[in-house]
């Protein structure tokens, strides 16, 4: 097990665009417990390949209350969305930055499990957020990425200058 350092806003890494998984092997499941572990111990609710600099496409999740429901999506692909709904939300590559984002109420989402079979999913509410969340990241996409410009730049800033200090 290990923990992976997670990339930061703005470094430009989490902007590239995830390249598909092509087989399910032992590296894929190795990378997936670590990105687990990582997740759990910062703690977060989801993570993205991406933000351990690892441009595949996979990511981890799990909102549940005591971290015992992790889910594992390989390839996922959110092939239907309906309805709205408006969450406060933050991320690990954006520390101490949350906002409110618009996003589809109901997916559905097609992936491959770590058993490298596909399956399809139903999310709502708070996972479902998390879902549409992470796929982006996979799309090289951060949630701040939706705010106005003005945040943007105000929040590039912030983190900056953050990274200055504790270089
Ligand atoms: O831990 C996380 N919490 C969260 C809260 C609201 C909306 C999305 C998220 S995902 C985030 C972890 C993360 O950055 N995943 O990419
Ligand atoms: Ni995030």
């Amino acid at each position: 097990m290990a923990l992976l350092p997670i990339l930061h806003y703005p470094d430009t890494r989490l902007h590239t665009v995830a390249a598909p998984v092509t087989e399910v092997n032992e590296a894929v499941r190795t990378l997936a417990r670590d990105m687990a572990e990582t997740m759990y111990a910062a703690p977060g609710i989801g993570l993205a390949a991406t933000q351990v600099n690892v441009h595949q496409r996979l990511i981890v999740v799990d909102i549940s209350e005591d971290q015992s429901e992790l889910l594992v999506l390989i390839n996922p692909e959110i092939f239907e969305r309906d309805g709205e709904q408006v969450y406060e939300e933050g991320c690990l590559s954006v520390p101490g930055i949350y906002d409110k984002v618009t996003r589809a109420e109901h997916i559905r989402v097609r992936a491959l499990g770590l058993d490298g079979k596909p399956f399809e999913m139903d999310a709502t509410d708070l996972l479902s957020v998390c879902i549409q969340h992470e796929v982006d990241h996979l799309d090289g996409k951060v949630f701040v990425e939706y705010l106005s410009q003005l945040k943007q730049g105000r929040i590039r800033t912030k983190l900056a200058k953050l990274a200055r200090i504790s270089a």
